[in-house]
């Protein structure tokens, strides 16, 4: 069992290698092993609660592990969730400084904002794109805190879904306007095409992954807020990021695009 003192231990273990940008073995390795899905939530939680309680401010949920390109380049089964911090946050077309990261990469996600709360269980996709006021695209800078970005479903809730960055893209469109299963997402590095994808990808419908998420927070008796943006995950495999390269995620032109320099 995971005691008051075994988290703290492993909190602190995780939290100052993010503070600090340097890879760690993960828990499930020698630390903990025996760490099981609902103790990762728990230091998660706690994680989070450090965050806040130094200052740091949730802007929203995200989700991850949502698409088969994920679930397959992670090696894992199931998605999870995790929070997106102020401090994480790069404007559209600003800059993000490889100084601030261990090894990361970027992926092309859909955002979702609500207009009323959504708190489950038992949410369908219909009342999620009821609820939606807008759809945006981002992209998610992720950046395990473990060596070589090897993990567990566990590990990686521990580590809050290897949250790091996030840039939000500016153009909100209602959902009604758009059929969110069949829009492609290109994403360049330089100018070159690194992958494609399509909506469908997540969950067969990026709503899904909201109810998703609105139903595993149903679990705690917690709820989506409405005007929080929510990524959904992942439409297709990361792409490592290096110094100097500029990122630019195109979605059809309902969507929009947005965009990332790392320096
Ligand atoms: C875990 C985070 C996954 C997504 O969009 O699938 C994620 C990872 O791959 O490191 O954010
Ligand atoms: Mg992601």
């Amino acid at each position: 069992m995971l005691d008051g003192k075994k988290r703290n231990e492993l909190v602190d273990y995780v939290l100052n290698a993010q503070d600090e940008n340097y890879e760690i073995l993960k828990i499930t390795e020698k630390l903990y092993p025996k760490l099981t899905m609902a103790e990762a939530y728990q230091i998660q939680a706690a994680l989070i609660k450090r965050r806040l309680d130094r200052g740091e401010k949730i802007v929203g949920p995200k989700m991850g592990l949502t698409s088969l390109a994920k679930l397959q380049q992670m090696n894992v089964s199931d998605p999870i969730y995790g929070y997106v911090f102020d401090t994480m946050v790069v404007p559209d077309g600003g800059t993000a400084e490889m100084a601030d990261y261990i090894h990361p990469k970027v992926e092309p996600e859909i955002g979702f904002i609500l207009k009323k709360e959504l708190k489950g269980p038992g949410v369908t996709k219909e009342a999620v794109l009821e609820a939606t006021e807008a759809v945006f695209p981002a992209i998610e800078i992720i950046d395990s805190r473990y060596l070589n970005f090897n993990f567990t479903m566990t590990d990686v809730v521990a580590d809050n879904t290897s949250a790091a960055g996030a840039v939000f893209g500016t153009h909100l469109i209602s959902p009604k306007g758009i059929d969110l299963e069949t829009i492609g997402v290109v994403l360049q590095i330089n100018g070159e095409v690194k992958t494609v994808g399509a909506g469908a990808a997540v969950l067969n419908h990026p709503a899904e992954s909201v109810a998703y998420l609105a139903n595993m927070l149903a679990e705690k008796g917690e709820a989506i807020k409405p005007g929080e943006p929510i990524l959904t995950g992942g439409l297709t495999e990361a792409v490592a990021v290096s110094s100097g390269d500029y990122v630019e995620v195109k979605f059809g032109e309902t969507l929009g695009e947005v965009r990332l320099f790392m320096k």
